[in-house]
Parts: structure tokens; C-alpha cells; sequence
């Protein structure tokens, strides 16, 4: 008797000592960051020391991809471990979209949740809301954040230059005052609503494509908007408002007694940059520049968060981006001015940017730290990819994936924190006009599609040819040298590699 008893305090009190020791994660998740903006990926004319010093005392990966060249897809595949391309729907969404992901699958938060994490999203959501056109977004929207696995959300519903430019939090529109109640849509103005197309003069940054419609805060955006005037944001103060959400989560964690999973999409460096105005001109680079500036700021904020409560020893971080880089996206800021004159090249040596089939739209920073587990200042050439970190997450954490269920996250743990440097088989990418691209052991063979070489309103190499390419990217990085009519095997072979993860799960 006394012996069963001691024996159950003792599993208990190891029990509790692994909870307790279970890592904090914290995904820092950027927008449209391209591989060479950073000072540790070698960037010139920018400084980002606050990311940098993530990289000095971790694992920086120089052959890791984000699943797609554009955003909505890249977050897809990271939070549900499926590829985009298997479901219709999934390209950038507009802002009254409904939710993208399953609520009945298995997602990285709920994997978190399961393990007995507290789990949140701040920052970008851009994954649709709500089961019902159009959104009543007078109302807490359901399904969203929480149905996918988030037990807290802060969020804005698009992008920064989508309607409806609100904050809401655990899926009700912040400040919103139910005498002023709020509707949206994408196809025309509202009788009286301003837009940037009528009213040019009341802009404070003008559109260089697209982005003409309702106007908050002297910035035209993508789509319409009526109502909820208090409820809009300021763009400046997007940076100051998701850094506190964030730390408040943490902080509530600590009061929950349970590790969290923090997923914080933070809205730099994406256009309109509109950065807080501690920041404006700041840089070199235009507000593209000081947009960055404001990011490593807030990854400062949060990392000295961590550090004030004792955290930052037992939290792995994540810092990553969502697709390539791109200078100019629809608004005159002077980015792309300022890079032309500086010879300043946001995808580092690689060709191509957001939108594009070319390495340089889903080859992006990744940085892995970890204290005691990750060693320090390493560099990983291992071949990643973001599908896998519900898998390899799932590994850590000791929680099988629901047998049966499709999934096309794979664990490659050991290779995310630098214990091994396997590379995944293959990665699939996902350019913004879906001809996927298949990389596998150094080769890259990308589908042939009908479309212009040059994106020329964003003045981007889009990759796109009619035929099939195939570059040895080790020897060629910069996918200069077609191989394809010299090595039909290889092409028949990555073909056929590619046909069947399609077919497959
Ligand atoms: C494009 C927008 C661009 C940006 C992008 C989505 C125009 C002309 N361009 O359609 O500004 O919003 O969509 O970016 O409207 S992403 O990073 O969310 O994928
Ligand atoms: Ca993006």
C-alpha cells in the first residue's frame, strides 16, 4: 500500500518536472521578407541586430522554403501541415473570404493543445473567417482562429492593405460601436464612402497599382468599407498594439501555469509600410527599410519580454518569413528607388521575389534558438521546409498524428534544430500561378505554364516558361543554365516524383 502510494507521488512529481520543462514556442512569422534582408544573411545597408542575435546564438538554415511564393497558401501549409494546392480557394485571399482550413483536421496549434500548451495567434491572419457570405462582422465570427487551434487570437482579418483595416480580438472587431456597425465587400463603393480613386488628394501615400478603394488613414486599400469609423486602426500603431497583445498572452500563460505556443505574424514588413513614426526615414531603403527597422524592433520587444520573466532560456524561437521578397507592391513608399540606387538585393544572390517560381519566392531566413538544445551560431545547408514543423513539432512533444488522417508534414526535428543535416526527400513550391516547382537533392524541376517572364507591374522574374526547366541548383543557384534537354531522366524522374505526391498524402 505505502508502497503503491510512494510510487504514484513519484510518477506525479516527474510528471509535473516534465510539464514544467516543456519549451515555450514562439513562431515570429514575417511577411514578404526576403533571404537577404537580414544582417545575418548578409544584408547590406540595413541592420536588424535583434535578429541577428537569434542567428549568433542558434541555427540559421540557408536552404529552408516557405511552401508558396505568396501568403495565404505559406500560412495554410504551415498551420495544417497540408500543401495549399490541394484545396481550391487558397491563393491571396480578399478580406470577406471565409476559413480556409478544416476545423476538423489535425493544425500545429492543436497539436500544442493536446500536449496541454495555451495556444495564440497575433498579428496577420489572412486565412478567411466565419462559414457564411457575407460576414456579419457586427458579431463575433465564427468559425476562425480558436476553431482552428488557437485558444486566444488577436488578429487583423487580411492584410494591411485589405478591408476591413480592424483589430479583432478572439474574433470580435475591437472598439466597434454597435451605433456605427460595420459591413464590407470587394465589388463597389458604398454610396459616399471615400476612396482612393476619387479622392487621390487625400492620400498620404499614392498607389502605384490597385489599392484604390477605401481610404483609412490617408491609404487607399483593396476593397470597401462602411461604418466601424472608430474600430479602424492606424497603421502606425500596429507594430506598439500586436508587441502587447503578444506579451499579454505571454503573461497570461505564466498566470495559466502552461507553456505556450505563440504563432506571432507580424504585419512588416508587407505593404502599405506604414511604419510607427519612430521609424519613418530611419533607413537607408526607403519605408520598405524602415519597415524592417520596426520589425527587428518588435522582435527586440518580445525577446526582452522573455528575458523580464525568466522565459527566454526554455522558449525555442522561430523566426522566418512567408514567401520572397518584393520592392514594389502596389504603393509609391521609395523602396524600390532607394534598393535600384543602392544596388540593394532583397532576395541576397537568388532570382525572382514574391509571386515567383524562382528560388528567390520561397528560399527564406530561418532561424532556429534554443537554448542548451540548439548550439550556437551554426549554420544548417540541410534542405527544409515549414510544412514539416507540425510533425516534427508533434515529435518533440510526443503526440502521434491521428493515424488515418492525410498529412503532408513530416518530422525532421532533429534536422530543425541542428542535430542531424538531413535534408528533407523533396520540396514541393508553390509559385503564385500553381505550376509547382519539385526540388531533390540539389536538382529543381519546375512545371511548364504560359505566362510573361517578367511580373513587370511588381518587376519580378516570374520563372515561367513554357518549357520544362530543370536546374542543379548547388552548382547554379541562381537557375541560370536549363538542364532539362540534357538530363530527360532526371526530368522524367522528378515528373513523375511530382505526379505522385499530387495523387498522394
Ligand atoms: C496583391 C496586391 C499586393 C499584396 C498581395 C498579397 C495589388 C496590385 N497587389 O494582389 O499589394 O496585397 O496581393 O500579398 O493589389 S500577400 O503577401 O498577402 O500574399
Ligand atoms: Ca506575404
Amino acid at each position: 500500500m505505502k508502497k503503491s502510494f510512494f510510487l504514484t507521488l513519484f510518477c506525479f512529481v516527474m510528471l509535473a518536472l516534465h510539464a514544467q520543462r516543456r519549451p515555450n514556442v514562439l513562431i515570429l512569422y514575417t511577411d514578404d521578407l526576403g533571404y537577404g534582408d537580414l544582417g545575418c544573411y548578409g544584408a547590406q545597408h540595413i541592420a536588424t541586430p535583434r535578429i541577428d542575435w537569434l542567428a549568433e546564438n542558434g541555427l540559421r538554415f540557408t536552404n529552408a522554403h516557405c511552401t508558396a511564393s505568396t501568403c495565404t497558401p505559406s500560412r495554410f501549409s504551415i498551420l495544417s501541415g497540408r500543401y495549399a494546392w490541394r484545396k481550391k480557394g487558397t491563393n491571396i485571399l480578399p478580406g470577406n473570404a471565409n476559413l480556409t482550413i478544416p476545423t476538423n483536421i489535425t493544425t500545429l496549434p492543436k497539436v500544442f493543445q493536446r500536449a496541454g500548451y495555451t495556444t495564440a495567434v497575433v498579428g496577420k491572419w489572412h486565412l478567411g473567417l466565419g462559414d457564411k457570405s457575407p460576414i456579419d462582422w457586427n458579431k463575433e465570427v465564427t468559425p476562425g482562429p480558436r476553431e482552428v487551434g488557437f485558444d486566444y487570437s488577436f488578429i487583423f482579418p487580411a492584410t494591411a492593405d485589405r478591408t476591413p483595416t480592424v483589430f479583432m480580438e478572439n474574433q470580435t472587431i475591437l472598439g466597434l460601436d454597435s451605433l456605427d456597425p460595420i459591413e464590407v465587400n470587394y465589388e463597389h463603393a458604398y454610396p459616399g464612402e471615400l476612396t482612393g480613386k476619387n479622392h487621390p488628394e487625400m492620400l498620404k501615400m499614392k498607389s502605384s497599382q490597385g489599392h484604390d478603394g477605401h481610404i483609412v488613414n490617408g491609404i487607399g486599400r483593396i476593397g470597401f468599407m462602411q461604418g466601424g469609423k472608430r474600430a479602424q486602426w492606424t497603421d502606425e500603431e500596429l507594430g506598439y498594439t500586436f508587441n502587447s497583445k503578444a506579451i499579454h498572452f505571454i503573461d497570461h500563460s505564466i498566470q495559466e501555469k502552461k507553456p505556450f505556443f505563440l504563432y506571432y505574424a507580424i504585419h512588416d514588413i508587407h505593404v502599405p509600410r506604414m511604419p510607427g513614426t519612430l521609424f519613418k526615414g530611419k533607413s537607408q531603403l526607403g519605408y520598405r527599410g524602415d519597415a524592417i527597422l520596426e520589425m527587428n524592433h518588435s522582435v527586440g520587444v518580445i525577446l526582452d519580454a522573455l528575458k523580464d520573466r525568466g522565459l527566454l532560456d526554455n522558449t525555442i524561437i522561430i523566426f522566418s518569413s512567408d514567401n520572397g521578397p518584393v520592392l514594389d507592391d502596389g504603393y509609391f513608399d521609395n523602396s524600390a528607388q532607394t534598393a535600384a540606387k543602392l544596388d540593394y538585393k532583397p532576395a541576397g544572390i537568388y532570382r525572382g521575389g514574391k509571386y515567383s517560381a524562382l528560388e528567390g519566392g520561397t528560399r527564406i531566413p530561418f532561424i532556429v534558438y534554443w537554448p542548451k538544445h540548439v548550439k550556437e551560431n551554426t549554420v544548417s545547408n540541410a534542405l527544409f521546409t515549414q510544412i514539416d514543423l507540425m510533425a516534427s513539432f508533434a515529435k518533440m512533444l510526443n503526440e502521434k498524428l491521428p493515424k488515418g488522417e492525410l498529412t503532408d508534414s513530416r518530422d525532421y526535428f532533429s534536422t530543425m534544430i541542428g542535430k542531424s543535416d538531413k535534408d528533407r526527400n523533396y520540396i514541393i513550391e508553390q509559385p503564385e500561378n500553381s505550376a509547382l516547382c519539385i526540388v531533390k537533392d540539389g536538382w529543381k524541376y519546375l512545371t511548364p505554364a504560359k505566362g510573361p517572364t517578367i511580373f513587370k507591374a511588381v518587376n519580378i522574374e516570374s520563372g515561367i516558361s513554357e518549357q520544362d526547366q530543370l536546374y542543379n541548383l548547388k552548382d547554379d543557384p541562381r537557375e541560370l543554365h536549363n538542364l532539362a534537354k540534357k538530363y530527360p531522366d532526371k526530368v522524367a524522374a522528378l515528373k513523375q516524383l511530382l505526379e505522385k505526391a499530387k495523387g498522394a498524402m
